[in-house]
């Protein structure tokens, strides 16, 4: 059976997901390991409390990949050929992932980027002040429902703010069901939320924009100032981008927190369930409409429209929403016609390849 030791797969997060994949394949001679970081195709693993070792992918693996989830991510649990000794152990197996925070690739048509892997709470850090902005926490949101875990706002620097309670309560009446914390970096070890979410198992990923404090919060939970922070300039409070790459550490309260570099951009690839999650009643409003075409401008029978004439419905967030849709409808149909492009490559392959075969017997 795989030799890994049980005490430390649970503390980093294994559960029954992942071991009932273990019984359906032949794993002698493997070891399970989390990947804890991710440079430049290479992945590091951690297969005991103190043990890790970088690690490529197999030739097949590389082969047979199609996409980038066929490739390990930050958080992917992997069963892994780890020789004695040795400095460089090989990937075999991803397992299925029980989450996966992901956006499209900048500057790809279609080809998306995974954050992070099993995840339980994505932390959306924003700062109150400056940053503080809905449409992109409707943006965010959507992102981190989309990746099957929890989205947990943090509002950091909270020492900026004379009016701490009074946004609290504003962005808690603006994203009903979702849990907003305020801290600042002067009160982190008074705060018990963060040891809520850090427990044994648990694992969450820290994302914003550069500059909100999420290596200081990162580097608290890790207890040693392992991270790299950067002095925001005051004039524009913005941070210059210092964690260039993800990782997945211990905490001092038992879970693991995945620190990532800021996103100046958060495109959408396929976040279809995310919109859902986060604009269900819209949608719902939406196929309420009497024409199932309705432009909701001024259609007789239209459900959207009164429910912005009552103030049901905010301007702003139809108006996020509308956006957010567009781009991700858009983004499907491009990855479609990608995916059809792909495998028709693919076929276009496998039949020279057969044909060569056939010439060859005959
Ligand atoms: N005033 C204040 N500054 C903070 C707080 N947390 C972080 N910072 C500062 O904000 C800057 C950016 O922090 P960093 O953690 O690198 O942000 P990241 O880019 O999101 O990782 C650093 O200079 C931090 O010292 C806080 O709670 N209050
Ligand atoms: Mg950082
Ligand atoms: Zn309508």
């Amino acid at each position: 059976m795989i030799n890994s030791n049980a005490e430390f797969l649970s503390h980093f997060g294994w559960n029954g997901f992942f071991e009932s994949q273990v019984l359906t394949m032949s794993s002698k001679n493997l070891v399970v390991a989390r990947v804890v970081n991710e440079e430049k195709n290479l992945y590091r693993l951690q297969f005991d409390f103190d043990k890790s070792v970088w690690s490529a992918v197999t030739g097949k693996m590389q082969f047979e990949a199609v996409r980038r989830s066929d490739f390990p991510a930050v958080g992917d649990w992997v069963l892994a050929e780890i020789p004695p000794g040795s400095e460089r152990a090989v990937v075999r197996f991803i397992f299925n992932r029980q989450s996966s925070l992901q956006r499209k690739k900048v500057g790809e048509v279609s080809e998306v980027q995974i954050l992070a892997t099993n995840v339980d709470y994505v932390f959306i850090t924003t700062s109150i002040n400056s940053d503080l902005n809905y449409g992109r926490l409707d943006r965010y949101l959507t992102f981190a429902w989309d990746s099957g875990s929890t989205p947990v706002i943090l509002l950091t620097k909270a020492d900026l703010s004379a009016d701490v309670e009074v946004i609290i309560s504003q962005v808690k009446e603006r994203f009903h069901g979702v849990n907003i914390h305020a801290l600042s970096k002067d009160n982190f070890e008074s705060v018990e939320f963060l040891k809520d979410y850090m427990k044994p198992g648990k694992t969450s990923v820290l994302v914003g924009s550069s500059g909100v404090g999420k290596s200081t919060i990162a580097n608290f939970l890790i207890g040693e100032e392992i991270i790299k922070t950067l002095e925001v300039r005051e004039s524009d409070d913005k941070g210059r981008h210092t964690t260039t790459s993800r990782a997945l550490y211990e905490s001092i309260y038992g879970g693991l927190i995945i620190d990532t570099p800021g996103m100046r951009e958060l495109q959408f690839a396929d976040h279809e369930a995310g919109l859902a999650e986060q604009f269900g009643d819209i949608e719902e409003l939406i196929s309420k409409c009497h024409f199932s075409n309705c432009q909701h401008e001024a259609e007789k029978g239209c459900a959207v429209i009164p429910s912005l004439e009552n103030g049901e419905l905010l301007p702003e967030r139809w108006k996020n929403f509308n956006k957010i849709a567009k781009e991700v409808r858009h983004a499907m149909r491009k990855q479609h016609k990608w995916i059809l492009a792909q495998d028709r490559k693919i076929w276009k392959k496998r039949s020279i390849e057969s044909r060569q075969k056939y010439k060859g017997w005959q």
